[in-house]
């Protein structure tokens, strides 16, 4: 009954759709302005740190920015609404998504944690947020993936979008299934998505991994901008970095979203490893890109 007639590909592809990067695209994308393609966004998991980066950001991409969280925080400004909805509250989701044409879904619980808790934000979350895009009409989703789900690749290895999933965590699991959730909706409903395997998007590396993990802010909204305004998104997996000099990850399956990085942890380097000791090469948080993750215990009391 909702089956789209058309026939849909999933774009990564190493030649990308007719629409995919060119000059001009690229141009619009480093832009410090990027072109407003939407009239409302929805932006879920805005009190976190990435959703409050991109709130001063993704203003310039929509007229009105809606922000949500299960968490309070604060007032609306100008061109803001505020809808406050639990993940896992479908009712109060499909409020929130009502009347808005994309979605950055940011919300979920960010690392790892007992599975109840994992299944409520990031599983029930992603199936309610999906559902309600159906209901309302909307045609493009980010989701906020994570490189966990890749995470028990090693660290010698460069993966690409074509790569098998391995998650290192019950919240990798996640956010694999949220991208095979996806994946299914933009299949069956034609909903569009740039599943973001997001590296480690902070103000700045926190550790020698993140050399190679590192996502600036304004980077990440130029990646975000770039999913939303490119002619034809599909169903695509796009690895959330800056241009880092050394990386694990091969964004060549995502040239059609034409996202250009402008930033690089290059310059954090020297500090980086001046306040930080060698890493021991036996432990698997050195030798798998998860990091730590793969080791991290969700049943410990936190
Ligand atoms: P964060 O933990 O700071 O923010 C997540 C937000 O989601 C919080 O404000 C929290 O209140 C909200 N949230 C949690 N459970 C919820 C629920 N049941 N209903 C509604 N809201 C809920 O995380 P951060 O760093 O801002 O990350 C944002 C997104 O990007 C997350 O989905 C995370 O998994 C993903 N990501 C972030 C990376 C990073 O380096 N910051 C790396 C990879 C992925
Ligand atoms: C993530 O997925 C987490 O949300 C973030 O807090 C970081 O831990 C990041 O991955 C990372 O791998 O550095």
């Amino acid at each position: 009954d909702n089956i789209r007639q058309t026939s849909r590909t999933s774009v990564n592809c190493s030649k990308g759709p007719p629409f995919c990067a060119t000059g001009l695209k690229k141009a619009l994308n480093t832009m410090v302005n990027p072109i407003k393609t939407h009239h409302r966004i929805l932006l879920t998991g805005a009190a976190g740190g990435l959703g409050t980066a991109l709130r001063s950001r993704l203003g310039m991409n929509c007229d009105v920015l809606r922000l949500s969280d299960k968490v309070a925080f604060g007032d609306a400004h100008d061109s803001e609404e505020i809808a406050l909805a639990d993940l896992a509250d479908a009712a109060a989701v499909d409020a929130a998504v009502a009347g808005c044409d994309a979605i950055g879904h940011l919300g979920g619980i960010s690392v790892e944690a007992p599975f109840e808790a994992i299944l409520q934000a990031n599983i029930l979350g992603v199936y309610h947020l999906y559902e309600s895009a159906r209901k309302h009409g909307v045609k493009r989703v980010v989701f906020a993936s994570s490189n966990h789900v890749t995470g028990f690749y090693k660290q010698s290895e460069t993966i690409t979008a074509d790569h098998p999933a391995r998650p290192d965590s019950y919240y990798g699991v996640s956010k694999a299934f949220g991208e095979d959730f996806s994946r299914f909706y933009f299949d069956r409903y034609g909903i569009e998505t740039a599943c973001v395997r997001i590296g480690s998007s902070f103000p700045e590396p926190k550790d020698r991994r993140m050399l190679a993990t590192w996502l600036s802010f304004d980077d990440l909204h130029r990646l975000i901008s770039a999913c939303l305004s490119t002619p034809v998104l599909g169903h695509s997996i796009v690895f959330g970095m800056s241009d880092n000099a050394v990386t694990w990850w091969d964004n060549s399956r995502a040239k059609h979203i034409g996202y250009v990085p402008q930033d690089s942890s290059d310059v954090f380097h020297d500090a980086v490893f001046a306040r930080t000791p060698a890493p021991d090469l036996n432990d698997p948080a050195a030798i798998y890109q998860g990091g730590g993750f793969v080791k991290a215990d969700p049943f410990k009391k936190a």
